[in-house]
């Protein structure tokens, strides 16, 4: 298992590499051109920039999140082949500089959703927390109430542009069942497949969060069930899973380390959180350690230990702990705890059973 950390790149995070640095057994830096809109072309040079600060700082640049896919991909609109070339050569490009897994997600409109980015817990920290009954049908008032409670910040996918165009976004999208949005997925990873065969990059995809149907939109990569379609779907080596525990753990139904012992040698790139449920169905984001919550991070450790999993890991969001001020989910001091609490978990694991 190789431990990495997400970094959002110089001005754009309150973490910087040399804290990172001390954090034990973090070999990569998981990270992406975040400037760069969906669709576009990220060439040589800005990666090149890019890999020096990371490999300075003394990490490698194995792991991009994510290179998002352009919404008229997943709508299927005839302009989605020019945005599928685009996004080969960014693949060439990536490949070229040294990355070999690619993170992406395959959600309509929005990335992940809470409806409080600073919900308190009982000890005093905040975390990112999803109370059903806040949640609106419409998205903008959706929007308006998240922005409200945020402190400036927003949620990916949720930035005051995109929320001007999403009357039009959503119009767009009426005509896309989930069975289209199934047919378009595969559309799109048949087409880049043989660029991936022949790169060697692994393509990651990221589960629906949460993972149901929201505001009206289908969702896709919500189950055991639906992951197993997928990658027979496009049975290719390279066509992996970002599996991302919190994600499906927001739904108590998902077995996640069965889900990990079934289709371990697709996970390219694990990410590892916990999630406590309450009984009207509200969910919030808790620390790393297994009792905190409800996903089974011993299962989950233990499950990848014995597949001999050797791909990426990392702590996906932690909670905000001594007022420590960040990116909603991606402060330094939760995060690091969780690494540690993993290490601890994983080191014994090896200790007790061996290196597979
Ligand atoms: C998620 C996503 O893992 C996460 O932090 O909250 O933002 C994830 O990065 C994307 O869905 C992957 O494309
Ligand atoms: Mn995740």
């Amino acid at each position: 298992m190789q431990m990495t950390f997400r970094w959002y790149g110089e001005g754009n995070d309150s973490v910087s590499l040399a804290d990172i640095k001390q954090i034990p057994g973090v070999t990569g830096i998981v990270w992406a051109l975040h400037h760069k809109q969906a669709g576009e072309i990220w060439t040589v040079d800005e990666i090149m920039h890019e890999k020096k600060i990371i490999e300075d700082a003394g990490f490698n640049i194995d792991v991009v999140e994510s290179v998002n896919v352009h919404d008229d991909i997943k709508i299927g609109l005839p302009t989605r082949d020019q945005y599928i070339e685009n996004y080969k050569i960014t693949l060439r490009n990536l490949a070229q500089c040294g990355v070999k897994v690619v993170t992406y997600n395959f959600m309509p409109v929005f990335d992940w959703t809470r409806t409080d980015l600073f919900h308190p817990l009982p000890d005093g920290s905040t975390a990112l927390y999803y109370e059903k009954s806040v949640i609106r049908e419409d998205a903008k008032e959706m929007a308006d109430y998240i922005l409200k409670g945020c402190k400036g910040y927003t949620m990916p996918g949720w930035e005051p542009e995109r929320m001007a165009q999403l009357d039009e976004l959503f119009e767009k999208y009426k005509p896309v069942t989930k069975e289209k949005l199934w047919e378009n997925l595969k559309y799109f990873l048949e087409a880049i497949m043989p660029t991936c065969e022949e790169t060697g990059i692994k393509m990651a995809i990221h589960q629906d969060d949460p993972p149901w149907d929201i505001f009206g939109l289908p969702r896709l990569l919500v189950n055991k069930e639906a992951i197993g379609k997928f990658l027979k779907m496009v049975d290719h080596p390279n066509n992996c899973l970002c599996l991302c525990s919190g994600s499906l753990g927001a739904n108590e139904k998902n077995d996640i380390a069965d889900i990990i012992r079934s289709y371990c040698d697709r996970i390219a790139f694990a990410h590892v959180r916990n999630v406590k449920h309450y009984e009207n169905g509200d969910f919030s984001e808790v620390s790393h350690r297994d009792c905190d919550g409800d996903v089974g991070i011993l299962e989950i450790m233990k499950a990848y230990h014995d597949c001999g999993f050797d791909g990426y890991m990392r702590p996906d969001h932690g909670r905000h702990i001594w007022n420590e001020k960040c990116r909603p989910g991606y402060g330094l001091y939760d995060r690091a705890l969780g690494i540690m609490y993993l290490w601890g978990v994983w080191d014994m694991l090896e200790k007790l059973e061996g290196a597979h």
